[in-house]
């Protein structure tokens, strides 16, 4: 077996020489912590003035600085102490009235206590929308970009014991060299929008560890675990529940690799079994909850143990049910899911970008597949190595967090792309990175149709490299009426499974009328009624995640008393009402349940 481990190493090595990566390896996170969430001081900086000088030139006494005049006479312009404060996390976009459009710098700041105990101090983001330059004690850390993968830095010898102040200048300004680029479907909430923490770990700790089934087998299992320190102690793996215990011995560079056999109770959305998994070296310890599971593809079918399954599934974005803001809370996860299961989904695609972590741990807990994505959306500037790079990094950090969840079976790499030869050939080494860091999961993307509305015909040649084909298709919506869709014929050229990754339409929730009128809930059902006929009539679909569970704010849809700023595709309102149409595809998936 190739080792990945060195793979993830090397790739990360060559980012790390370009330049575009300033933060440590992503360290594994299910740790006690020291939480850094709650108020933060903020500073509202459109010009930038707080970094650059009236030269344009980056000012070396920045608003990092944190300075206070020291006598009455003394000109400073700006002040945390005097300003207001903005909770973490949080996007800052529903916090307050007047940020609601606003796209650009904001400077964070807390302060804290710290005690050194000789722990090794690791300052850990969950996520920070989009660009966020980090400073410790007025001395900047590092910079990292992209809005929904985790981050972290050692501050061990920049901790002080006493108070300590962390500064992050968040930039959510949108740019064409951007994952996601300056067009998309979503609102662009910028600010600290995942939790901060200081993680203690000791000199030589268990930085990550991957624990899986081996692909193709039900029974054996493969995995390693890296040490980061100077100590080679030997790593012990457990699973107490069956007994099992193995002895893994580092190699120089901390990499200890782990396989044995055993018959485990196999995790899936009926039976979704997570078992304590612990592991030990002389100096630590950490344990998480692991299911096993494969999933494989067998011609047109979706094996998840080797059974073929069925994808009842459903869209959703990492937005709050009745805040509008993003999701802040693993209560606001667990609605969100539970709407899903409700509906009776297996399976849901968490679109358009890595959902926090709390999301995927759920979905393990619940027993629902999960659809992860990447934001390589739409229009991106294909022909720009330092984008592909960025996008790659983003589905490194992405896989490098979630690898250890049964409930993740897909890696989705792109949606809705333009054909063009550089396109495909980026999309094509996205894909290769992913199989190469992760051989056990499926990898796809949302594709589009092309030919007549009533023969919708898949051929973009991206398909050949994927596993799983996603296709996004709005009849009825964006061309057609719903009673049209019914009819409507597919023709693929590949021989894979096909997931429909989006359908629907828009409804103002309680408004009402006849299905030819549009947006009221009528309409909206009759888009599901006769694109579910349709689905009815692809004998190798396996799969679909309609758009979308819940209403979400996007500054593209301004009609008023209609979207009001809102995509009004949900089955369910912002203020957590189900429409009609909710009922329309729970009916379709219980069916499809006694089929
Ligand atoms: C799509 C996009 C999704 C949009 C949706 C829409 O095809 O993938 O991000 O929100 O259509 O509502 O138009």
């Amino acid at each position: 077996m190739k080792n990945i481990y060195t793979t993830v190493l090397s790739i990360l090595f060559i980012l790390n020489t370009i330049g575009l990566l300033a933060q440590t390896e992503t360290i594994a996170s299910n740790r006690k912590s020291i939480s850094l969430d709650g108020k933060w001081k903020y500073i509202v900086d459109p010009m930038q003035n707080g970094y650059y000088n009236y030269r344009y030139q980056v000012n070396p006494n920045g608003f990092f600085k944190d300075k206070r005049p020291t006598d009455e006479s003394d000109l400073v312009e700006y002040s945390f102490d005097n300003s207001d404060q903005l909770n973490v996390p949080g996007d800052w976009n529903t916090q307050k009235e007047n940020l609601f459009f606003y796209e650009g710098t904001i400077w964070y700041k807390k302060s804290f206590i710290y005690v050194k105990n000789g722990s090794r101090v690791f300052l850990y983001f969950g996520a920070v929308n989009y660009e966020a330059r980090v400073y410790l004690n007025g001395e900047e850390l590092a910079v990292h970009q992209g809005g929904f993968t985790p981050f972290n830095f050692e501050v061990t010898d920049l901790l002080k014991s006493g108070k300590n102040d962390v500064v992050v200048k968040v930039d959510n300004t949108r740019k064409p060299e951007q994952i996601p680029t300056v067009n998309s479907d979503w609102y662009n909430f910028g600010g600290i929008t995942r939790s901060v923490r200081l993680i203690e770990v000791p000199q030589t700790f268990i930085q990550d560890y991957s624990i899986q089934l081996k692909k193709g087998s039900l029974s054996e299992v493969e995995g390693w675990v890296k040490l980061q320190g100077p100590s080679r102690s030997l790593v012990k793996i457990e699973i107490p529940e069956e007994k099992i215990s193995i002895i893994a011995q580092p190699d120089a560079n901390g990499l200890a690799k782990v396989t044995f056999k055993s018959k485990l109770n196999l995790w899936s959305d009926i039976n979704p079994k997570l078992y304590e998994v612990k592991i030990t070296t002389k100096e630590d310890t950490i344990t998480d909850k692991i299911g096993f599971r494969s999933i494989e593809v067998n011609g047109r079918d979706i094996l998840l143990n080797g059974k073929s399954v069925f994808l009842k599934g459903i869209s959703i974005h990492e937005v709050a049910p009745f805040t509008a803001g993003r999701v802040i809370a693993p209560e606001q996860c667990r609605t969100l899911l539970n709407w899903a299961k409700e509906l009776g989904c297996n399976f849901v695609r968490l679109a358009h970008y890595p959902h926090n972590e709390d999301m995927v741990r759920m979905a393990d807990e619940m027993g629902l597949m999960v659809w992860s994505e990447i934001p390589v959306y739409w229009t991106i500037d294909w022909k720009n190595e330092n984008v592909f790079s960025h996008a790659q990094k983003q589905l490194l950090d992405m896989i490098a967090r979630d690898k250890n969840r049964a409930a993740v079976i897909m890696w989705s790499v792109a949606n809705e792309t333009p054909i063009s030869e550089a396109r495909t050939d980026f999309l094509r080494r996205l894909v290769e990175t992913a199989r190469e860091v992760d051989s056990t999961r499926l990898l796809t993307g949302a594709l589009e149709p092309h030919g007549s509305d009533s023969l919708r015909l898949l051929d973009d040649p991206f398909g050949q490299y994927l596993d799983v084909i996603g296709v996004n298709n709005y009849c009825g919506w964006y061309y057609e009426t719903p009673s049209f869709c019914s009819d409507v014929k597919w023709k693929m050229i590949y021989e894979k499974p096909l997931i429909i990754s989006e359908f629907g339409g828009g409804a103002l929730q309680g408004l009402h009328g006849n299905e030819s009128e549009r947006w009221t809930e009528e309409y909206q059902e009759a888009v599901y009624k006769n694109n579910i006929d349709m689905l009815e009539n692809i004998p190798y679909l396996r799969g679909t995640t309609p758009w979308i569970l819940m209403d979400f704010l996007s500054a593209r849809r301004p009609l008023p008393n209609i979207q009001d700023y809102w995509n009004r595709k949900g089955l369910i309102s912002d203020r957590g009402i189900k429409k009609k149409a909710f009922y329309t595809l729970q009916k379709y998936y219980l069916k499809e349940n006694s089929n």
